[in-house]
């Protein structure tokens, strides 16, 4: 059996594009794996899960091309594979604002990631009032007869932020991108509602944490669950909050 010239070309085509996409896939799988490790030592070596969830996707088509247009980017694997950074998404949910930080900083000191830029929209919201970390990663990923680095979008935010944006972008839709002024002032008031929120809560934790080690204390007979070096990473962890809380 023979392949037209225009078979073959198809067929080369289908291949280059399902490496292209898959390409995105497997470092969604990196990242994964990487916030599960830190999910489950966390879990495992602090006895506390500063993640609440976490979700992965990849861009859709429509959405690849309808970014292109509005950003002029070249159609062709070259000029999306350089210019659109956002088509795998990581979103990583966090319980308290601090979390963010330490999750941020640690995936950010991974040896084999290259952080290509991060946008804090905590510090600086946008004017609409959306907050949210948003990390621009490289990550390597080896196939079998290549090596490459791949873009990925991280979102980190908690869940009042996940909460607001969720719904900020179905009314947005809902209206067709024609949003009433009135509506627009009302959406950023509630995500100042929603940042209020985060910061009660997170004091509150902080409360909380000093009283139970204020009564951890007091049971002298209790034995000791945290070593010298869990104690060091947890200091570091809490320097790391505080500064970006400042
Ligand atoms: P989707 O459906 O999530 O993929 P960029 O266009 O990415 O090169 P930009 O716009 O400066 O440059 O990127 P930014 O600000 O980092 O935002 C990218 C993503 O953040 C968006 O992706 C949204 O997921 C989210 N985001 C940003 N601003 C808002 C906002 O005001 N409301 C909500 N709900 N989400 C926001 P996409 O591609 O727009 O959509």
């Amino acid at each position: 059996m023979t392949f037209s010239l225009e078979q073959q070309n198809m067929k080369e085509l289908r291949v280059e594009l399902t490496r292209f996409m898959m390409a995105y896939k497997f470092a969604l799988d990196e990242i994964g794996t990487k916030v599960s490790i830190l999910r489950e030592e966390f879990r495992l070596i602090h006895e506390y899960n500063p993640i609440e969830h976490v979700t992965t996707r990849i861009k859709s088509p429509e959405s690849i091309l309808k970014k292109m247009r509005k950003k002029d980017i070249p159609l062709t694997l070259e000029g999306i594979r350089e210019n659109m950074r956002d088509i795998a998404g990581i979103r990583i949910t966090c319980s308290f604002v601090s979390d963010i930080y330490i999750i941020s900083e640690m995936i950010q000191a991974q040896s084999d990631i290259e952080v290509i830029e991060v946008k804090d929209y905590i510090q600086h919201p946008k004017p609409n009032g959306y907050q949210s970390l948003h990390v621009i990663l490289k990550i390597p990923v080896y196939m079998s007869d290549r090596e490459e680095h791949v873009y990925v979008e991280m979102q980190i935010r908690t869940i009042a932020m996940d909460f607001w944006a969720s719904l900020e972008h179905k009314i947005y839709y809902k209206y067709n991108k024609q949003v009433p002024e009135q509506l627009t002032n009302e959406l950023r008031e509630a995500a100042f509602t929603a940042a209020e929120l985060d910061r009660k809560m997170e004091r509150l934790n902080k409360e909380i944490n000093i009283l139970k080690e204020i009564a951890h204390e007091e049971q002298e007979d209790l034995p000791i669950i945290d070593t010298a070096s869990s104690q060091k990473v947890f200091q570091i962890m809490k320097k790391i909050a505080i500064d970006k809380l400042k």
